[in-house]
């Protein structure tokens, strides 16, 4: 943490990056960290794989990240929310030219790449670890860096349903209010916005749904064309994972989505007593003790045979 605050006071070039397909723990912390940054006279730059997902919109200097590199010398490669820094997708190389990297993050599968590393799977979410940053280096946090790390906390703890919902993610998520963030209005923004496209999709995918392991392993499944037809993006798909999870009696959900073809993204969701970071990481992936993922290639019967069968292994 000093290292780090540090590396924050002395110099002043940084490039921020979060994982591919980001979320709100992603984006909220890395525009934190920029806006503070920004704050402190630094150059601050946030590049991204992909786009900022529309219900994210509208945060704070979401209009300033960029999608491409812009050729400026940077010191500092920062990478947020990153089990390992291939997880920021087609940007990485950029990052590494940097002559320093930092790592800030709170996986625990975390393989602690980067000059220097500030990694807390106790942290309920990356956001917290960029709060606890902010407090260190005195920097007063505004209603702009607040929104971010009340959105980075909201959503990584699933609106504080979560058993991830620490006391000091409540702490801190109570102070953001305090500055001035409106639960409401962010609610609102982030939850709210659904389409009726996104609902179709929702119909087709729960349509999929199939149960396994005696009822204990539950799983949906998304193909290319159930996208296509909805006029969806993965994007689209955020949080469905929950509807299976949901089923009483189900340890583990699952939610199989076709990414090439014979290639599946697999998400896995753990009600607590099976440690699917344990399953994702042996299948190549990584994630937490109750949400990881992974992409395992081969046909829809393959992967799913293969994810059931590790599954039904690990159940107690
Ligand atoms: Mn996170």
């Amino acid at each position: 943490m000093e290292a780090i605050c540090r590396l924050f006071r002395e110099k002043n070039r940084f490039l921020i990056a979060c994982h591919a397909n980001p979320e709100g723990d992603a984006i909220g912390s890395e525009l934190a960290l920029a806006l503070a940054l920004r704050k402190m006279g630094k150059t601050a730059t946030v590049l991204n794989s992909d786009p900022v997902p529309e219900n994210l919109a509208f945060l704070p200097g979401t209009d300033t990240v960029i999608f491409d590199a812009d050729g400026f010398p940077y010191e500092v490669a920062v990478v947020v929310d990153c089990g390992s820094p291939e997880r920021t997708g087609r940007v990485q190389d950029e990052l590494w030219k940097c002559p320093i990297m930092v790592n800030i993050d709170h996986h625990s599968t975390n393989d602690a790449q980067g000059d220097y590393c500030l990694v807390d799977p106790e942290a309920a979410a990356t956001g917290i670890l960029v709060h606890r940053i902010l407090i260190t280096l005195g920097l007063a946090v505004d209603r702009d860096i607040a929104v971010n790390i009340y959105v980075a906390i909201l959503t990584d703890t699933g609106s504080f349903h979560y058993s991830n919902s620490s006391p000091e993610a409540y702490y801190i998520a109570g102070d953001m209010v305090r500055i001035g963030v409106d639960p409401w209005e962010v609610a609102e923004k982030v939850y709210e916005t659904q389409t009726a496209g996104k609902l179709g999709l929702l119909g087709r995918v729960l349509g999929s749904l199939e149960l396994a392991a005696g009822g204990r392993v539950a799983a949906v499944t998304t193909l290319k064309r159930d996208l296509r037809d909805f006029s969806a993006t993965k994007d689209h798909l955020e949080g469905i994972i929950n509807y299976p999870r949901s089923i009483a009696g189900v340890e583990v959900a699952a939610a199989f989505r076709e990414e090439d073809p014979g290639e599946f993204r697999v998400s896995l969701r753990s009600k607590g007593r099976v440690d699917v970071s344990a399953i994702a990481s042996a299948l190549g992936g990584g994630g937490h003790h109750n949400a990881a993922g992974c992409t395992v290639p081969g046909s829809l019967d393959e992967v799913r045979k293969r994810v059931f069968g590790m599954l039904e292994a690990a159940l107690p």
